[in-house]
């Protein structure tokens, strides 16, 4: 039985997926002129992406009961980005104290002519983490790319947001891939393979420990053949101040964003966290290099699900997001382990962000 909430998952949820399968523009055609055959394709595909979803929603389950069950309790940070949380984080984006976003977009607007230069035009350009898709729709018309691939985790609010740019721009070839780079993923047969660009900006890598950053570089290497390249952005080392503001906003946005994931969890588990009896903390730790993102008890109190319980005494607190911030000479060494070359990099005039071009080596 699904839960009544909404439940986001990888590639498949239930309200979504015949949408997922219509949205590749082969299958639209099968579906509504190719008769029985085509019909039948449908219905095994519809009871293989069941059969999907079902095992993903079990997968979750374990995954956050494993993570719910640890001594210092965590919450992987994919959970964040349900329906809510994806449009939280957009909003995110439009706080003051988030400069993240601006000072990425900068260096895209400064440095478009270069960065075109460095990747030549026309490239399969693959959005990786697209969420609304805006950042790659503005180096469209620089890149020119043949091929649009928006590759999210949030299925549902990519294609919304595809469908969107599909209308503003008929002449570029758009798909939508749902996937989950925290683990093995696969583009599937319509991608373009010849020079392929990966798009991964937003300095999404730094929510990554540095080994799962350096294992998910080289699976984009892997991803992007011989002849492509990376385009990526990543947040630099700053004052603490700065960075604890960034995610502690004073409007309390990222706050909620931190929040929801307890919503989002009680529909995948079934479980019974009340939003209430938790507060939003954010800290940079030096050591790390990272600022840390925790959900902290109000009060003593069990949480259940079918199954099991986890009892939380007041200030315990759930780990649920690590935000790395990196060095030029760190990150560039990051990406010549992964098996690439750097060729170009830029930052902001207030040196707060860093975009590096690298292509395969
Ligand atoms: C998506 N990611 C790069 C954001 C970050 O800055 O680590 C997520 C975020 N968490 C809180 N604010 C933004």
């Amino acid at each position: 039985m699904l839960p009544s909430n909404e439940v986001t998952l990888g590639r498949h949820s239930m309200r979504q997926y015949l949408w997922f399968w219509l949205s590749s523009p082969a299958r639209r055609t099968d579906f509504i002129g190719g008769g029985m055959n085509s019909m039948s394709v449908h219905l095994s595909e519809n009871r293989r992406d069941r059969e999907a979803f079902g095992s993903e929603i079990s997968q979750a389950r374990r995954e956050l009961v494993a993570g719910l069950s640890q001594k210092a309790a965590r919450i992987a940070p994919k959970y964040f980005y349900n329906g809510l949380g994806s449009r939280l984080f957009e909003a995110i984006c439009l706080t003051d104290e988030y400069y993240v976003t601006r000072a990425e977009a900068e260096i895209f607007a400064t440095h478009a002519g270069a960065i075109s230069a460095a990747a030549g035009t026309q490239p399969t350009l693959i959005d990786l983490g697209a969420g609304n898709g805006a950042k790659a729709a503005r180096l469209f018309s620089t890149l020119r790319p043949r091929q649009y691939v928006a590759v999210d985790i949030s299925v549902e609010f990519l294609e919304q947001a595809v469908g969107r740019l599909q209308a503003e721009y008929p002449h570029i070839p758009m798909l939508t891939v749902g996937a989950d780079f925290s683990e093995n993923f696969a583009l599937p047969g319509d991608v373009e393979t010849s020079r392929r660009l990966l798009f991964y900006p937003g300095s999404s890598i730094g929510n990554f420990t540095p080994l799962e950053a350096v294992q998910c570089l080289r699976r984009f290497r892997a991803a992007c053949g011989d002849d492509g390249a990376l385009l990526i952005g990543v947040d630099l080392v700053k004052a603490s101040p700065l960075l604890e503001a960034a995610y502690d906003d004073a409007l309390g946005i990222t706050a909620a964003f931190n929040l929801n994931v307890l919503r989002h969890v009680n529909a995948l588990l079934h479980s019974d966290f009340d939003v209430g009896h938790w507060r939003h903390r954010a800290h940079f730790n030096e050591d790390q290099s990272r600022i840390e993102m925790h959900l902290e008890a109000t009060k003593t109190q069990l949480v259940t699900w079918p199954g099991g319980a986890r009892h939380f005494v007041r200030g315990e607190r759930i780990h649920t997001e690590n935000s790395y911030k990196f060095t030029q000479r760190g990150f560039t060494t990051m990406l010549a382990q992964s098996g690439f070359e750097v060729t170009h990099c830029w930052t902001d005039a207030a040196q707060r962000f860093l975009v590096c071009y690298a292509r395969a080596q």
